[in-house]
């Protein structure tokens, strides 16, 4: 590769160091009086756990949810927290909450478990499987992870295992466009789903641009960038993209932009893989993109700052909704150094989980009344509490972090594990605790309290299930 020893180690401090000053130069809209009102107070009180003893308790409460796993779920993919029995997606298992979250343990000091854990994988997961499996789901969460443990680790074993499933995800791609179709089957390599959305063609370089680098093969970066770009390329004169797209036609199938789900990590990945990668396409898409998103999405509410909804055509509003899944955006925004809509986005965000003791899916931001009222465990609201705290290193966004634990704790925990809530307003628990609770939501969390040494942000980018990649090539 052409990078040199000593750009390898300067250049993500480089690029995040321009980053910021630019972004320290862009006009800034003035917060609205009623953002902040519910913010906590920086100043700790008399009893507030430290910062080492927050970490601890999250830790102590991944212990929890991971024996849960273990004790009656072991070898599957998914516990069921209520019922104690378990879920496989696909009815074999191919160890999703295992894979997802084995770096999480490394990173917490869990040395045994995280051994006994990998040597299971090593000897288990096999992807030679006659089934269909969702290409996005299966990149970030078990690619993502092999990937990143591989790292940690250097347990070839792990890369291998990547390099299988690459190489069987890999027909996806052959569609008209490029674009990868939304399930393929593991064995045979037949496609199906020819409707899909920007987060499922897009948020697929930072895996196989990585398995590329680490396998020696060009293949995968070029699929999954080829993908990228041929979804960006059909962007509209406005510079933004719908909710739903055809692979073989090329065709958008819904108008509808916004930065949620169904969307959401395909602006993160231009970003991410830009910095990941050094890869300038990717910072040519991201900036574009990045002003149309705050030209016609944006919106200087009463009630906050916050992103809604608009057709990708004309850039008229077409909805007002904002929610769990759209709270990564505060993280990605402090990644690419808005600093300033990152900060009042978190601060619209946290008034959310707040208003109604935890956070609910979605809500319409110009009522504040909820639109989908689940809470599915998510991370992404303490993911950019993380990114924030990081750069700004203003304690209230640990203080934020102590009330998402003592919300997570109070409504959501089980004798077992953690549990979904079918509700936020009645607060009812469903019987679901997915594998990004363990590879997102506990990390994030541990992270924000944790050290720096713990993991040195500057030199990682995380997938879009948190799995840490390191620039090694
Ligand atoms: C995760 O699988 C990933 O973060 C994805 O990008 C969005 N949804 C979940 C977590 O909410």
């Amino acid at each position: 590769m052409r990078t040199t020893y000593l750009s390898k180690l300067v250049f993500p401090c480089l690029i995040l160091a321009l980053l910021h000053f630019s972004a320290a130069q862009t006009t800034q809209t003035s917060p609205s009086p009623n953002a902040s009102a519910a913010l906590p107070q920086s100043t700790a009180g008399p009893q507030t756990p430290s910062d080492a003893e927050m970490a601890e308790r999250v830790r102590q409460e991944f212990r929890h949810a991971w024996q849960g796993y273990k004790q009656y779920a072991w070898g599957h993919d998914a516990l069921k927290p209520l019922s104690k029995s378990y879920h496989d997606w696909y009815g074999v298992p191919l160890l999703m909450t295992p894979v997802d979250a084995l770096d999480t343990m490394i990173l917490m000091g869990m040395n045994d478990e995280a051994v006994q854990t990998r040597e299971y994988i090593v000897k288990n997961l096999s992807f030679d499987r006659d089934i269909y499996v969702k290409n996005f789901e299966v990149t970030i969460r078990l690619l993502g992870g092999l990937l990143s443990s591989y790292q940690l680790t250097g347990d070839k074993r792990l890369l291998a295992l990547a390099d299988d499933l690459g190489t069987r995800l890999l027909p996806a791609f052959n569609s008209p466009t490029g674009m990868p179709y939304v399930n393929v089957n593991l064995k045979t390599g037949a496609v199906r789903g020819e409707v899909t959305n920007p987060a499922e063609v897009g948020t697929l370089l930072i895996e196989f641009g990585t398995l590329s680098k680490l396998t020696g093969k060009p293949i995968y970066y070029e699929k999954a960038k080829r993908a990228l770009v041929e979804l960006y390329n059909r962007c509209s004169p406005i510079g933004l993209v719908g909710s739903t797209i055809n692979v073989k036609t090329g065709q958008w199938t819904d108008p509808v932009s916004h930065i949620s789900g169904g969307i959401d990590s395909y602006y993160e990945y231009l970003l991410k893989a830009w910095l990941l990668f050094d890869d300038k396409d990717c910072e040519r898409m991201w900036r574009s993109s990045i002003k149309a998103v705050n030209k016609y999405l944006a919106d200087q509410a009463p009630t906050g700052f916050w992103y809604g909804q608009a057709n990708m055509n004309t850039g008229a509003r077409t909805g007002t909704d904002f929610g769990a899944l759209d709270a990564f955006f505060p993280g990605t925004l402090a990644l690419s150094g808005d600093l300033d809509r990152a900060r009042k986005l978190e601060d619209s965000a946290y008034k959310m989980w707040t208003t109604f003791g935890i956070e609910p899916e979605e809500i319409n931001y110009t009522t504040m009344k909820i639109t989908y009222e689940g809470y599915e465990l998510r991370p992404e609201i303490i993911e950019s509490a993380y990114y924030l705290y990081h750069f700004k290193k203003d304690p209230r966004y640990r203080e934020m972090g102590r009330t998402f634990f003592d919300s997570l704790t109070k409504y959501c925990r089980t004798d077992v594990g953690y549990a979904a809530l079918s509700s936020v307003e009645k607060k009812t628990k469903t019987d679901e605790m997915e594998s990004f609770f363990f590879a997102e939501t506990l990390k994030y969390l541990y992270l924000l309290f944790a050290p720096p040494e713990t993991l040195d942000l500057g030199k990682v980018v995380f997938n879009t299930e948190a799995h840490p990649i390191r620039r090694t090539w």
